[in-house]
């Protein structure tokens, strides 16, 4: 460990003992609160980060991210001018393909309808439609929104994805920009968001843009699956959009106020189908070993992989 920088440990909302151990197997570990300006320290690990916490340290040299998501780093006023690199993880994006297709295949198997039916017992079978009439959209078409988007295209559904800039994605429609949005939109029956949090996307998911999808399908109307941030939406204009029919079921894994408040209309709304953050979990064991390797290669004067564009914010 000698001759290695040090490592400060952030972390707010869950226990770091964890990401402790297994980072202190090859480097110092700081668990903050101690650590305050310590010159030794060159590396921040961090989960929601106590704001000024970064800008004492000195010799701070690379910010890393727990998370796939940085709004969490970008919310500190007082961020330092260093790079920040994000988490991406062969686990993290299995996890969210797996929560992604869960959700799909339940609204588009009508899983609210049968476990009502069940709570009633009620023996009924209503018509099975096929998955290529239904288009699913996923809004955000980066490490976790391409592999959602290839393994839904793959069992057969229609997949559109809407991106900040284009790109081309075999067997998937794509759309780009604030132009592509309507259009992608409209050709959408289940919208399943996978976007970051930034300027360009708060409260993107309004009742405006709801109005805008597709509901001339099998389903019955329009569906929404949330799994990027709670605040890419208006937890109000949902609940609104599903009490007069705009959206016919939503899948919530992130809201604008976590954990939802109890006195949410959301939890106990018949439609909704209520998951605390977990679609995928940041897994220690399968992210402390790169962010190693990036801190060794980092000092061996070697670029560092996954950096967060400062300017657009993710
Ligand atoms: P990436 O950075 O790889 O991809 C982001 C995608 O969003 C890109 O396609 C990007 O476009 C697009 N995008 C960003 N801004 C805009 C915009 N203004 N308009 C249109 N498209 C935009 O992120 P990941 O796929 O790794 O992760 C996505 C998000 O998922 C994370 O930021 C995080 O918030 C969330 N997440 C949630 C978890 C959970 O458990 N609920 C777990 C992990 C992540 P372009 O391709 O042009 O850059
Ligand atoms: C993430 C998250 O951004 O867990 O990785 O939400």
């Amino acid at each position: 460990m000698a001759g290695k920088g040090k490592i400060l440990l952030s972390i707010t909302g869950f226990n770091p003992q964890r990401w402790y151990e297994m980072l202190s197997e090859e480097r110092e570990v700081v668990l903050e609160p101690d650590g305050a300006a310590d010159p030794s320290i060159e590396y921040a690990v961090v989960w929601k980060q106590r704001p000024g916490v970064l800008a004492k340290l000195p010799n701070l040299k690379v910010i890393f991210s727990i998370g796939a998501g940085v709004d969490h780093v970008f919310a500190d006023p007082a961020l330092p001018d260093v790079p920040i690199v994000r988490a991406v993880a062969d686990n993290l994006t299995q996890h969210m393909v797996e929560y992604v297709l869960w959700r799909v295949l339940d609204h588009h198997r009508q899983g609210q309808l049968y476990r009502a039916q069940q709570s009633k017992k009620i023996w009924h079978e209503p018509p099975q439609r096929p998955a290529e009439d239904i288009s699913v959209g996923i809004m955000g078409l980066g490490n976790l929104g391409r592999a959602g988007a290839n393994v839904l295209n793959g069992i057969g559904f229609r997949v559109n994805g809407w991106s900040r800039r284009p790109q081309e994605m075999p067997g998937i429609t794509t759309f780009s920009g604030d132009a592509g949005l309507v259009p992608f939109l409209n050709a959408t029956d289940i919208l399943v968001v996978l976007l970051p949090l930034t300027k360009a996307t708060q409260g993107i998911i309004n009742y405006g843009l709801l109005k805008e999808l597709r509901r001339r399908n099998g389903l019955g109307g329009a569906v929404l699956v949330n799994a990027g941030r709670g605040r890419l939406q208006r937890d109000a204009d949902i609940a609104r959009a599903l009490d007069d029919g705009t959206l016919k079921e939503a899948s919530l894994d992130v809201f604008e106020v976590e954990p939802l408040p109890k006195t949410s209309p959301l939890w106990a709304h018949p439609k909704v189908f209520v998951t605390p953050h977990a679609a995928a979990t940041s897994d220690p064991a399968h992210l402390v070993a790169p962010m190693l390797r990036q801190m060794d290669a980092y000092e061996r004067g070697e670029a560092l992989d996954n950096i967060v564009d400062r300017e657009a914010g993710y």
